[in-house]
């Protein structure tokens, strides 16, 4: 069994609906066990350009599982959940109905024309590092070092719900 993080994110629709959807989905995967959920953050929508708060905000969290899916397993079935949730497109670039990111795999690291790892960006993204923190405050970043130095110096804001 290896643990995995998962971060999730919504900016449309239901937000809160569809979130607690997915992570039933996730749940009731074969070879995948729920350990912990985040609490949830309300966030501004992070953009190319930056900040954007003129597109709908986002509700953002982790949750942590052990499985036993291979890496591309587990992204084939966060894809999957995605599309079960339907990704509808506005003319927001970006906006989405649910985003699910495998952030890290049991400190793996790799990178192939499907999946990177860690997530690429998971260093620098507050939405990402403040709710890990929140379920496992000693995390380390494979690369980056401890989640908690990596928080301190993420900008982006966050508010808890
Ligand atoms: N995801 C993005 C782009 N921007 N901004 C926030 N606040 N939260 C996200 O999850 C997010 C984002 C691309 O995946
Ligand atoms: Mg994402
Ligand atoms: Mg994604």
């Amino acid at each position: 069994m290896t643990r995995a993080i998962v971060a999730f994110g919504a900016n449309l629709g239901d937000r809160e609906a569809t979130i607690a959807q997915a992570v039933r989905d996730l749940a009731e995967t074969d070879g995948v066990e729920l350990v912990a959920v985040s609490p949830v953050y309300e966030t501004p929508a992070i953009k190319d350009a930056g900040v954007d708060h003129d597109a709908p905000g986002y509700l953002n969290g982790v949750v942590s599982v052990e499985t036993e899916l291979a890496p591309h397993e587990l992204l084939d079935r966060l894809l999957a959940i995605e599309q079960a949730h339907g990704r509808v497109r506005t003319e927001h670039w970006g906006d989405r109905t649910l985003d699910l990111d495998l952030i890290d795999v049991g400190g793996l690291v790799l990178a192939d024309e499907r999946l990177t790892l860690p997530h690429p960006r998971a260093w620098q993204r507050a939405f990402v590092l403040a709710p890990w923190l929140d379920i496992e405050p000693e995390a380390e970043l494979p690369g980056f070092g401890p989640i908690r130095a990596l928080r301190e110096r993420a900008d982006d804001e966050v508010h808890r719900r």
